[in-house]
C-alpha cells in the first residue's frame, strides 16, 4: 500500500516546507554554544533574535524510512563567531545524513565522536577527526555516522538546506550540551571563515 502524502513542496524565501510548522531556535537557546559569553550576553541585552528554523517531514513507519527537514540559518556573528545551529550527534550513532545546500553560503562543522575533541587541537584546528565542509547551493555534504554536526552560516544571506536522515536517527543534544564542539568557526582577520580550537580561543 503506497501512502497518500508523498509530495512536499517548499519555498526558499521565505524558507519553509508548505503546510509544515517551522520550529525555531533563538539566540537564548544557544547561549552555551558561543565561545564569547560577553558578546553573547551583550547581544541578548539588545534582543533575542531567531537564529534558525527547521520545517520537518517525518512520515510514520518503521525500519528503512527516511525523515527530512528544511533548515534556514540566518546570517550574523556573535563576537567573531558565525551564527550556527546547536548541533548534535544522532541518538542512533551509526545513522548518517546528507545535507543538500539550496541557497546562501555556509559550512558543516563535523567532529568524529571517537576523538572526543582531543584531535586536531592545534591553531589550525583541523585534524582527521574534525572537518569544515562548505555547504552552498548545488552541493551535498555527507555526514557519516558517529559524527557530531553543526551548520554554520558564513555568508550574508540566509543559508537554506535540506537534511535527509534515517527515521531512526534521533537527535542527541545532551553530549554537545556537555562538551560542546572542540572547534569554533570565526571570521578571520582577512574576513574569511577560520577553524580554531575552542580551547585556544582567547575570549573563551
Ligand atoms: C538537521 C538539524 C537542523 C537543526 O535537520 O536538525 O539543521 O540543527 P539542530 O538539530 O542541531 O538544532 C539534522 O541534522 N537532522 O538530523
Ligand atoms: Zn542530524
Amino acid at each position: 500500500m503506497i501512502p497518500a502524502d508523498l509530495l512536499a513542496t517548499f519555498s526558499l524565501n521565505p524558507a519553509r516546507i508548505d503546510g509544515r510548522p517551522m520550529s525555531e531556535r533563538r539566540l537564548s537557546d544557544l547561549r552555551d554554544c558561543f565561545a564569547d559569553k560577553a558578546a553573547c550576553d551583550a547581544a541578548l541585552a539588545r534582543g533575542d533574535p531567531v537564529l534558525y528554523g527547521v520545517s520537518s517531514v517525518e512520515p510514520a513507519g518503521g525500519d528503512g524510512q527516511l525523515h527530512y527537514g528544511l533548515g534556514v540559518l540566518y546570517p550574523g556573528t556573535i563576537g567573531d563567531e558565525y551564527h550556527m545551529t546547536k548541533g548534535h550527534l544522532h541518538a542512533h550513532r551509526p545513522a548518517a545524513e546528507i545535507y543538500i545546500g539550496l541557497s546562501g553560503e555556509g559550512a558543516m562543522l563535523l567532529e568524529d565522536e571517537a576523538c572526543g575533541g582531543s584531535c586536531g587541537g592545534s591553531d589550525a584546528g583541523a585534524g582527521n577527526g574534525c572537518k569544515l565542509v562548505p555547504l552552498r547551493a548545488n552541493s551535498v555534504v555527507y555526514v557519516p555516522g558517529h559524527t557530531a554536526h553543526r551548520t554554520i552560516n558564513t555568508g550574508s544571506e540566509p543559508l537554506v538546506y535540506l537534511g535527509v536522515y534515517p527515521a531512526n536517527a534521533g537527535h542527541d543534544y545532551a553530549a554537545i550540551a556537555k562538551n560542546n564542539f572542540a572547534h569554533i568557526v570565526i571570521r578571520g582577520a582577512d574576513g574569511k571563515p577560520a577553524l580554531q580550537a575552542r580551547a585556544l580561543y582567547a575570549k573563551s
